[in-house]
């Protein structure tokens, strides 16, 4: 066992009270990470974590095991103390939304994450940017340590891949699939896990296909670009996922935009690439992300937005 981890196991035994968070607006691995953690806490160490999110769940993830666990963070006291806060999956610190301020009241901050971090602010950190998703480093430490799991645990880790990895086609070496079939051998039931997950609400579905319908395609059809205006972006459930992949399987389209305005001048952007990297032009609106996939969130008029994001393509 390495060092990092004999302390990890040292810091959990000596806790009584354990808070653990993930990023705003969990997706599969932030939440399932959060959920998959906390269980083999209880089963290993007896103790019942809190377990906090900010922002929404999307309803895709509704049905996920253990679930209920997980509560919006102004269901917990504010003035709560914490042994250990435990951020898994939470990228930067800006990030983590309201549970941030649990840790102030805690005692030992741990993270575990697989985002690239050039500011981490855990005093123990378990990082890997190499893993394809933080179910990964939980699997990897579930291992290690020898800890007990149950079914609820192995369902939760394979959701946090499935999701993180895009069904697997994100994946830049062969581990994800070596613990797929890990789990599988284990009892996961893969095809019962991606129909759990198609829980979303009929008009979240037909707001991304009127998006998709209605993109529009410039230089010479190899930039799609949706939007997804004020209005339909309550029915979102998610990111709009499905816009991106639908566009994406386009012959020709190299490059996939989703606007989705969030507010009257607040416009998300999503940015998708078969091609070359588009990181840079999530970059030029202050966000950033991987080289085919990145976003940002910018406040400006939609159509601003549009214009300038289709300009910055000019000559992809
Ligand atoms: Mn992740």
């Amino acid at each position: 066992m390495d060092d990092k981890l004999k302390i990890f196991v040292e810091k959990i035994k000596a806790a009584k009270n354990v808070v653990i968070m993930g990023h705003k607006n969990p997706d599969g691995d932030a939440l399932c990470s959060v959920l998959a953690l906390a269980k083999m806490i209880d089963l290993n160490y007896g103790i019942r974590c809190t377990c906090v999110y900010d922002g929404n769940i999307p309803e895709y993830l509704g049905d996920v095991p253990l679930r209920p666990w997980i509560k919006y963070f102004e269901k917990v006291p504010t003035d709560s103390k914490f042994d250990i806060a435990i951020m898994v999956d939470y990228g930067a610190a800006h990030q983590l939304g309201g549970p941030a301020k649990f840790l102030e009241n805690s005692d030992f901050i741990i993270e575990i994450d697989h985002h690239k971090n050039d500011a981490p602010i855990g005093a123990l950190c378990l990082n890997d940017d190499t893993a394809a998703a933080t179910g990964m480093i939980l699997y990897k430490i579930m291992r290690d340590l020898d800890w007990e799991y149950d079914c609820a645990v192995l369902d939760l880790l394979t959701i946090s891949i499935i999701t993180d990895t895009g069904n697997f086609k994100f994946v830049r070496n062969g581990k994800p699939f070596q613990v797929a079939g890990e789990l599988v051998d284990c009892g996961v039931n893969f095809r019962g896990l991606i129909e759990l997950m198609n829980n979303k609400p009929r008009k979240a579905v037909l707001t991304e296909a009127k998006a998709t319908a209605n993109a529009e395609f410039l230089y010479h059809n190899r930039l799609a670009v949706a939007i997804i205006d004020r209005r339909d972006y309550r029915n979102m459930d998610g990111r709009g996922e499905m816009v991106l992949n639908l566009l994406g399987q386009i012959k020709g389209v190299e490059y996939i935009v989703l606007l989705k305005q969030q507010a009257e001048d607040k416009i998300g952007i999503s940015i998708r690439s078969r091609g070359r990297d588009i990181d840079h032009i999530a970059a030029a609106f202050g966000g950033g992300g991987h080289g085919r996939a990145a976003g940002a969130v910018v406040n400006d008029t939609l159509e601003n937005v549009r214009a300038r994001v289709i300009e910055l393509f000019k000559g992809m």
